[in-house]
């Protein structure tokens, strides 16, 4: 018998995307470059289904039917080049080689390109949702040549998680790097959310004085709503957890400096280069690097604040209401800004990333699962062209019933000197694109003024420079 797909690279997340295949009834060679990782996979989980251990790379390859499928699932960057090389010189035209690590979509996209002149179907394919998601259903995001996700779709639709409606987390995201481009958003718009509730927890804590068993209940009330999320779900779990060691809430005993891994950090570089303003997402990469640096915060402990005067009993419970709010139109913001760097994105590599089937991929398995993503597809349903979330009317609606809480509690929070960065921008970041007119016009006077570097007017066509050294008469420029 010949094995329908393969996967190499058996760690967590291999191993547990292999066996979910085979209890999806697909026969799956596994290989790993250490041995004993391919015969420990068999030894413990060789019931679950069908497994073809395979020592070698040649055995690997034998053993996949034609067209080959060969999921790489190793550590992303130069282990994904060395996997490609061993391969590739063993395929024949048509086979693919589907990376399921979190790869740079630039990478991707050189990689799809040196595969293609071999006839090699190479696919970016992004997954999310862990070592859990692996194994019972990840959101999967593959990119790569059409073609290949006629063969490979099918599968990936029955390993995939499904949304409440039943419809699998798995789309063909676009050509080339498109799925990882998508998966890399997704991770950064996950950032955003985490920073977010973060805030909504410290606020919560330090402004209403709730204990984290308290906040925890808060939480679990906020998720039977609008909020209803994975993320929001593991928060309570974590605030109402209790170290064994110290009797003292699990928060209190963990390390206050966020570690990444880079997908949040490569969002805002990319970000940057396409010109998307990502405000909220790059909030939340500052706030784990600030975080992070213990010697420049105890530096800074002893800088002036204000005096802490934390609400009364009565006033909390309608405080924690405003946060809830501020919340729920923050997360509206980044995902604004996560989908317009997804368009952004689609438009400058011409992909054609369809974005009410991004949200609705995201509906379960992924970290960033949320009852939320189907009001935005619903929104894309309506209009596969919205210029942005804030745009659609129901989303409109709801932060104008937002609004007013979201300023009280940016003030409170200012007022009591409890950093919202997160917060903060997503409503700097709304209120710069309802504004009637922005300050833009006197950074053109500057420029115009140091650098001759002109501007546009507002009533007539063409560029114009001041002779601002001069008698200030106003030239073409
Ligand atoms: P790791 O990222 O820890 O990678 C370990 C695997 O890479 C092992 O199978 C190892 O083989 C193999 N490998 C390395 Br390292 N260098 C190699 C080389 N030069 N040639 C061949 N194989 C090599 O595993 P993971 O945490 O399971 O993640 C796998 C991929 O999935 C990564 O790209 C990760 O970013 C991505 N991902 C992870 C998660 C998650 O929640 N962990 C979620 C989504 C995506 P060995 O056994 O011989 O050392």
């Amino acid at each position: 018998t010949s094995a329908q797909i393969g996967v190499t690279g058996l760690a967590v997340m291999g191993r547990n995307l292999a066996r979910n295949f085979a209890r999806n009834g697909y026969t799956v060679a596994v290989h790993n470059r250490t041995a004993s990782r391919t015969r420990d996979l068999v030894a413990e989980f060789g019931g679950e289904g069908d497994f073809i251990a395979a020592e070698t790379a040649k055995d690997f390859v034998a053993a996949l039917e034609r067209p080959r499928r060969l999921v790489v699932m190793v550590k992303a960057g130069d282990p994904t080049d060395a996997v490609i090389q061993e391969f590739a010189p063993l395929l024949e035209p048509g086979d693919m080689i589907i990376d399921g690590g979190n790869a740079h979509f630039a990478d991707t996209r050189r990689r799809e390109h040196d595969l293609r002149e071999q006839g090699i179907h190479f696919v970016g394919m992004g997954v999310s949702g862990g070592e859990e998601g692996a194994l019972h259903g990840p959101s999967i995001m593959p990119g790569g040549p059409k073609e290949s996700y006629d063969s490979l779709g099918p599968m990936l639709e029955k390993i995939s998680a499904k949304a409440k409606d039943g419809a699998p987390c798995v789309t063909h995201v676009g050509p080339d790097g498109a799925g990882h481009f998508v998966k890399m958003v997704h991770n950064g718009i996950e950032y955003a959310d985490m920073q977010l509730i973060g805030e909504a927890y410290q606020l919560l804590r330090d402004v209403a004085g709730y204990s984290p068993a308290q906040i925890a209940d808060i939480f679990r009330t906020w998720n039977t709503g609008r909020l209803d999320s994975y993320l929001i779900e593991i928060t309570a779990e974590v605030l109402s957890h209790v170290d064994a060691a110290t009797g003292k809430p699990f928060v209190d005993v963990v390390v206050d400096q966020a570690e990444q891994k880079g997908t949040g950090r490569w969002t805002v570089q990319i970000a940057l280069d396409l010109g998307v303003p990502v405000s909220g997402i790059a909030e939340a990469v500052f706030a784990r690097s600030v975080s992070g640096h213990a010697a420049l915060r105890e530096a800074s402990r002893g800088l002036a604040g204000p005096t802490a005067s934390p609400l009364s009993e009565s006033e909390a419970g309608a405080f924690a209401d405003r946060v809830e709010q501020a919340l729920y139109a923050s997360k509206i913001v980044s995902y604004t800004q996560g989908f317009h760097e997804i368009a952004a994105g689609s438009e400058e590599y011409d992909w054609n990333v369809d974005l009410g089937a991004i949200s609705s991929i995201w509906r379960g398995g992924c970290i960033i699962r949320a009852a939320f993503l189907d009001r935005i597809r619903a929104a894309y349903d309506a209009r596969a062209d919205l210029p942005s979330l804030l745009s659609d009317e129901t989303f409109a609606q709801e932060i104008a019933g937002a609004q007013d809480d979201w300023r009280e509690v940016v003030v409170a929070a200012t007022r009591q000197g409890v950093p919202t960065p997160g917060f903060s921008a997503a409503l700097a970041y709304y209120d710069a694109l309802r504004a009637e007119r922005l300050p833009a016009a006197l950074t053109q006077g500057q420029r115009d003024f140091f650098g001759a570097h002109t501007y546009r007017r507002v009533d007539r066509d063409g560029s114009f420079h001041t002779l601002w050294g001069g008698d200030r008469s106003e030239v073409s420029g």
